[in-house]
This record gives C-alpha cells, sequence and structure tokens, in this order.
C-alpha cells in the first residue's frame, strides 16, 4: 500500500500525465502569519491552474502524507498552532506517531518525488546560515536537492543566509543553481545578491530538458532555479541589508538557534520592514508559481 495520500485532482492528473507541480507547507505555517499565509496557499493555487498545471499542496495530516490538500485542510493548516516542522529527519517520526506537520523544502522534495511529481515551487531555500562556521547550522534542503531528483523554483536563497557559503556548498554536493533570465543571482526580496550564479536559463523548455538529461545520466538530485522577484514588488538590497543584519543580532541576543531561527528571522524582517517584506514574499512565491507551472508543462511534454 502507498503511504501517500493523493487528493483527487492530483491523482487524476498523474494518472493523465498532465503537469503537476508541488507545494511545501512549511511557509504556510511557520513563514508567513495567519490570515496572509492562507491568502498565499490560495493565490498560488489558483496561478498553477490558471497556466494549466495542478498543484499538490503537501503536508502530513494525522500522520498521512497528503500530495494534493483540499481548502478545508489548507485552511485548517494555515490557522492551526504549533504545528511541527518536518525535514528529512522529522517526517517519518510524524507519521509513525500518528501527527500533524508542514513539509519543508527538504520533505516535501521527498513526497514529491515519490509521488512522481518533478517541479516544485517555493519561496526561498534553506542554506548556510551566517555564523555557520561556528554553529554548524546548514539547512537539510541542500543535502536533498544533491540526493532527490525535483526541480526547485525559488527566488533564490533567503537573503537571511550567507550566500557565498550556500553557494559553495550547492557546488560541493553537485546541484546545478541556475538564475532564470539573468547572470546574477537573485537574493529572495531583492532581485540581485551582488554574485554571479553559476548557471543562467532563458526557457522552461531549457530547465526541463537540463533535468532530464540529469536523470538519463543516472546522477541522482534535482536542480535550484533562481527565479528574480518581479521589479515592482522588490526592496532594494541597500535598504534590506541594515533590516537583515539587525534580524540577525536580535536572534543571537535572545539565543534563538536550529529549526526556530529562519522563522524568528522572517517574522522579525516582518516587524523590521512594517509588513513590506511579507508583501514582497508573497509577490516571488506567485511569480515563481507561475514559472514552476511553466516547467511542469514542459517536463510533461518531453518524450520519455
Ligand atoms: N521559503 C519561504 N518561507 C519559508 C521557507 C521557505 O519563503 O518559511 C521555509 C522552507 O520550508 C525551508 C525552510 O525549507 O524555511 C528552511 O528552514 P531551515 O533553515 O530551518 O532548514
Ligand atoms: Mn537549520
Amino acid at each position: 500500500m502507498s503511504l501517500i495520500r493523493l487528493s483527487a485532482a492530483v491523482a487524476d492528473a498523474l494518472a493523465k500525465g498532465a503537469p503537476v507541480v508541488a507545494l511545501e507547507s512549511t511557509i504556510i505555517t511557520h513563514g508567513m502569519p495567519w490570515p496572509q499565509n492562507l491568502e498565499m496557499a490560495r493565490k498560488v493555487e489558483a496561478v498553477i491552474r490558471e497556466e494549466g498545471a495542478e498543484p499538490a499542496t503537501i503536508a502530513v495530516i494525522d500522520g498521512e502524507l497528503c500530495v494534493g490538500l483540499e481548502d478545508d485542510q489548507l485552511e485548517a493548516l494555515a490557522q492551526a498552532r504549533g504545528v511541527a516542522k518536518l525535514s528529512r529527519a522529522d517526517l517519518a517520526v510524524c507519521m509513525a506517531q500518528g501527527r500533524t506537520g508542514a513539509t519543508t523544502v527538504a520533505a516535501t522534495m521527498i513526497a514529491a518525488a515519490q509521488a512522481g511529481i518533478s517541479t516544485f515551487a517555493t519561496g526561498g531555500i534553506g542554506g548556510v546560515h551566517r555564523g555557520a562556521e561556528q554553529s554548524f547550522d546548514v539547512s537539510a534542503d541542500l543535502q536533498e536537492l544533491a540526493q532527490t531528483a525535483v526541480t526547485v523554483v525559488c527566488a533564490g536563497a533567503k537573503a537571511i543566509l550567507d550566500l557565498p557559503k550556500t553557494l559553495e556548498v550547492l557546488e560541493t554536493l553537485g546541484v546545478p543553481v541556475i538564475a532564470y533570465g539573468q547572470d546574477q543571482l537573485p537574493a529572495f526580496w531583492s532581485r540581485e545578491a551582488g554574485l554571479r550564479a553559476p548557471l543562467r536559463m532563458d526557457t522552461p523548455r531549457a530547465i526541463a530538458e537540463a533535468q532530464a538529461m540529469r536523470s538519463a545520466l543516472g546522477l541522482p538530485g534535482g536542480q535550484l532555479v533562481a527565479n528574480p522577484i518581479p521589479a515592482e514588488a522588490e526592496i532594494a538590497r541597500a535598504e534590506m541589508t541594515p533590516v537583515i543584519e539587525r534580524a540577525n543580532a536580535d536572534a543571537e541576543t535572545h539565543g534563538i538557534r536550529g529549526k526556530d531561527l529562519t522563522p524568528y528571522l522572517l517574522q522579525r524582517i516582518f516587524e523590521l520592514t512594517e509588513g513590506r517584506s511579507l508583501e514582497s514574499n508573497i509577490a516571488l512565491v506567485l511569480n515563481n508559481a507561475r514559472l514552476g507551472a511553466r516547467i511542469a508543462k514542459e517536463m510533461s511534454a518531453l518524450p520519455r
């Protein structure tokens, strides 16, 4: 018996070989406040449908690994408090105990790959945190990209991280990092990180073909697509830099670390920018959902 519970719509799309885009749930439970989190989750699904693909939001609900959520499940998750944040290490434990948890990029990739979904859209992935030379805090998302064959569309690693170190680790792990439509690596809220991206592609087709070639070669792992935030929604890097430094300093003062660090930083930056960071975050996720749908369509059109 399959351990995965597919929604009717996702099961139908997969059976037909129609394009499906996986979506994570930690961004809903830990990345954004209520009720904007629910609005965002619904809009992201709508954008993917508009593009002619099927969205599959992924979460563990009462021990079941759900791929594709009904609207009432989405709403319950968005309102729930104290939901577990599940990475590779936590996924099986949560399921074995019959509990509920939101999947991070790493856990969402695992579920997507098992369900046969090869494209996933989110906001930003986890990476190497600032001060990692002391804390050793490197997100399991990076290792997952190295071993699980899913193309992840993000807006760059979250700028709260150490971006040069994050790129170095991705290179070591053999993960293609592809800037979409520009040479610069995007930095989440800002279009440019001040770093050149290792690779650049300009069409969804090229991205789909590269993933297919990787699999044909027998290389495990996925690809990271870094899609710049739309210009009208960006917050310039010069403006974000002091905000990010302040948020990281506050985290240090309050001894925030481990799983709590990313949610704390996002919340603190939301306060420091008086909500602007959230508006940008929602805009970039929608932009990634649209590109994800286009990549999924190209993947499903490839000869197999
Ligand atoms: N992208 C967002 N907001 C988020 C996240 C990503 O726009 O909240 C989540 C993802 O689930 C990612 C996680 O996997 O943050 C990274 O957490 P950590 O740094 O603890 O690995
Ligand atoms: Mn971490």
